[in-house]
């Protein structure tokens, strides 16, 4: 089935934020954000700025009705700066005027003087000096030392990964309207509607009644907008509650740029010890991640480190732990895959060194470690169904691996100016959020008494396809045409409490609740159809709109009808909690995940040895799909993650400066894959398995898992370097771009 929004995408008739009517008497909104990265406030003048002709007003931390602070885990973040700014970019301002144009012209005449102080951009600063977000967090299971005095083979390194601009295509954005009574509703690109409600009614000091949110679609979210949507909410329903008008604030690129945070760069410093056999048997690591200056979900992502730090191996002795650094960076925050490629890019940075030092195949040492069924994770989990081998196998024989490593072998004895290299990179995702209370969500589903049905969810679309995936469901367990369906908007007042659309588990979650109403829905129709037809309700069974025992048939719309003759209720309104997961923080120990996630990617690159510059051939994927119920999205999401991944590990490279200065704040200076750097071909193959209970009709989650295909791109160009230049030290400081491909190659 085709993704459902396919047809108003590409003639640009869906909507988003931007494209709804505003009212005339809309107002539109802009940041005033700090112009250095950390110090004390010692004066800001609005005066020149207000008497700009057509602005409304300029709000600061003194408009706030309830409390000024929006910290979801910890509140240890103003909405607006107060007396002091600890990133640049931080807002302090916001000027409501009757144009866009007008407030960007009152922008420029506010005159702040900000008294500096010493400013942190890296981890490794900020853990000398003793800035911390939080206390840290370890995982440990048997006995490293121990262990280590046993182990043949010992080494230690360090590693960098950097960070990653979300850019999602739409930028942040809302559109705030008062209703009667102080009443506001909220249109937001978010992926957090319940997130958005609650800290705008914190803000407010108003009951989260009081506040409607509704999601139409995202542009793209790609978790920047899990928490980092709901500052401009926030500041737009202020300037509502003040004003009475209708508020609207998308920002701009450069803003979106300047003032969000990104993906969390890492500093890691690992120690790996492996038996005679090579069989690991001890990892330890310090991973230091740069939070930048408020926790946002800093702590969160550095769980998910640790739940990924041994990526699909089994490793029987590990001792690792995470320490949340602050920084005077715009706050880190989520970003498919949520510090799982993080951790994951150092044990293959282990494994890579271990490799070269020993003079050996890094994938001879990936084989011999890859987990199978009943291994254990350091935090207690046991692992079923266990794809790792299979996957790995699969590629192998499927993509010729062996075939392909004498080609490039004999490539690179006949070619002296460019090289080849390969990497396998084999995945593992834990599916759940990995805070057990957020994993639930609920379904409101309506039969119409013509037999239309419409659906309402927590799911936010952002492009992953959700809503499609929700429509499949409901049609398949009311055994109607998908024609039959509508996926409604998503609505705080239709739907409460909702988790945000995250950790790849939304279509698990709000699938199951859909699945879970449309079959009491269909119980209480089945009564109704026994009786119209006068057999055994075991006889019933709703099948391409139609009930049909034996000649007789009844249609889908006959049966509504009739249940409305009977006032039999065609609302159902149901929550799914996932079953059996269960973590407990104190041990570290637990059944996070309801199940994991599998696959393996071959990576084929060729390296231009003057240009230093690089082409990646072949991705060639073997994935863990569980049993599919949309192949045609899902093998988008893996080309898409990859893509993602690949420019990750490869290309963009975000750079602040030692004042804490945004350097790579626009596109010229920050590189994303375009379709000339993405892989020339990219094979992906499922992998027939069985699926899993608890994946929505045992179609396992898929957003997020196959991003981490990526990190085999940089270890493929390492390959290519060192077919080049025996002299090059592997280094494990990412991405690689052409500049430090360069510099490997004549090292
Ligand atoms: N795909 C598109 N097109 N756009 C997005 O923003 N976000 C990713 C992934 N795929 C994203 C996407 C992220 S970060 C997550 S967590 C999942 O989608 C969320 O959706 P799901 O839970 O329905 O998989
Ligand atoms: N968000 C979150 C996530 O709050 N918890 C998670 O475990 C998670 N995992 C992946 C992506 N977002
Ligand atoms: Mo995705 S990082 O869970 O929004």
């Amino acid at each position: 089935m085709k993704n459902i929004d396919s047809y108003t995408h590409l003639r640009g008739e869906s909507l988003f934020v931007d494209d709804m009517s505003v009212t005339h008497d809309t107002l539109f909104g802009l940041t005033f954000d700090s112009p250095k990265a950390h110090g004390k406030i010692v004066s800001v003048d609005y005066s020149k700025a207000e008497q700009v002709s057509g602005v409304v007003r300029i709000f600061t931390y003194k408009d706030v009705p309830g409390v000024n602070q929006i910290g979801g885990i910890i509140p240890d973040e103003p909405l607006w700066a107060e007396d002091e700014v600890h990133f640049w970019g931080q807002p302090i301002a916001f000027i409501v005027a009757e144009s866009e144009v007008i407030a960007k012209k009152a922008r420029l005449l506010i005159e702040i003087e900000i008294a500096e102080l010493p400013v942190i951009t890296t981890a490794k600063e900020a853990k000398a000096k003793g800035s911390f977000i939080n206390a840290p967090r370890s995982f440990e299971m048997g006995d490293t030392q121990k262990s280590f005095a046993n182990c043949e083979h010992i080494f230690e390194g360090e590693t960098f990964s950097n960070g990653q601009e979300h850019l999602y295509l739409e930028t942040q954005g809302c559109y705030a309207v008062p209703l009667e009574n102080g009443n506001i509703k909220i249109t937001s690109s978010t992926q957090g509607p319940t997130f958005v409600q609650k800290i705008t009614a914190q803000v407010l000091g108003v009951a989260m009644h009081k506040i409607e949110v509704d999601v139409i679609r995202l542009g793209g979210g790609f978790g920047g907008k899990e928490d980092q949507a709901t500052p401009w909410a926030v500041m737009a329903a202020v300037a509502v509650s003040h004003l009475k008008k209708p508020v609207k604030y998308i920002l701009n690129r450069h803003d979106d740029l300047r003032m969000t945070g990104k993906r969390h760069p890492y500093e890691s410093f690992y120690k790996i010890g492996l038996d005679e056999d090579l069989k690991i048997q001890a990892f330890e690591v310090e991973f230091l991640q740069n939070s930048g200056a408020a926790a946002d979900l800093s702590p969160a992502i550095a769980e998910r480190t640790l739940f990924h730090a041994t990526n699909s191996y089994f490793i029987p002795n590990v001792a690792t732990t995470v320490i949340s650094c602050k920084t005077n960076l715009p706050p880190n925050t989520a970003f498919r895959g949520f510090g799982g490629p993080q951790g994951m890019f150092v044990i293959e940075s282990a494994i890579a060194r271990v490799a070269h030092e020993l003079g050996i195949d890094k994938s001879v040492l990936q084989e011999k470690n890859l987990l199978q069924e009943n291994d254990q994770f350091s935090y207690g989990q046991i692992a079923t169904q266990v794809e790792a081998k299979n996957s790995w196998n699969s590629v192998k024989q499927n993509f010729e691996y062996d075939i392909l490593k004498a080609k490039v072998a004999q490539f690179n004895i006949e070619n002296e100016l460019f090289k080849k290299g390969i990497s396998l990179m084999p995945i593992t995702f834990g599916i759940s959020f990995t805070n057990t209370p957020m994993n639930h969500a609920r379904a409101l589903v309506h039969i119409y008494q013509d037999g239309s049905v419409g659906v309402s969810t927590g799911a936010v679309e952002m492009g992953q396809s959700v809503n499609t995936k929700m429509l499949q469901v409901a049609a398949h367990t009311l055994g109607i045409a998908p024609e039959k369906v509508k996926l409604e908007s998503t609505n705080t007042t239709r739907v409460a409490n909702t988790s945000p659309t995250a950790a790849s588990a939304t279509a698990d979650l709000n699938g199951k609740a859909v699945q879970k109403a449309c079959n009491a829905l269909i119980g209480r129709l089945t009564t109704v159809a026994s009786n119209m037809l006068n057999v055994a309700e075991s006889e019933i069974r709703f099948v391409d709109n139609v009930v049909k025992v034996d000649s007789e048939e009844l249609t889908w719309e006959e049966i509504v009808a009739q249940a409305m003759l009977e006032r039999v209720a065609l609302t159902e309104n149901a929550h799914y909690a996932t079953p059996i997961i269960h973590f407990d923080k104190t041990k570290e120990k637990g059944h996070p995940f309801a199940y994991h996630v599998y696959g393996t990617a071959l990576t084929e690159v060729t390296v231009d040895c003057l240009r230093g510059t690089y082409e990646i051939d072949a991705v060639s994927i073997v994935h863990d799909f569980g049993n599919s119920m949309n192949i045609g999205i899902d093998i988008g999401q893996v080309e898409g993650a990859l893509a993602q991944g690949i420019g990750w590990m490869t290309m963009e490279e975000i750079a602040y400066g030692t004042d804490g200065r945004l350097l790579s704040n626009a596109l010229s200076t920050y590189k994303v894959p375009d379709v000339f750097s993405a892989p020339k071909k990219i094979n992906v193959r499922p992998l027939t398995t069985g699926g899993h209970d608890l994946a929505i009709l045992k179609s396992k989650a898929v957003g997020e898992p196959p991003l981490m295909y990526g990190i085999g791109a940089y270890f493929a160009i390492q390959e290519a370097v060192i077919a080049f230049n025996s002299n090059y030290k592997p280094k494990f400081h990412s991405p690689f771009t052409p500049e430090k491909v360069l510099k490997g190659l004549y090292e």
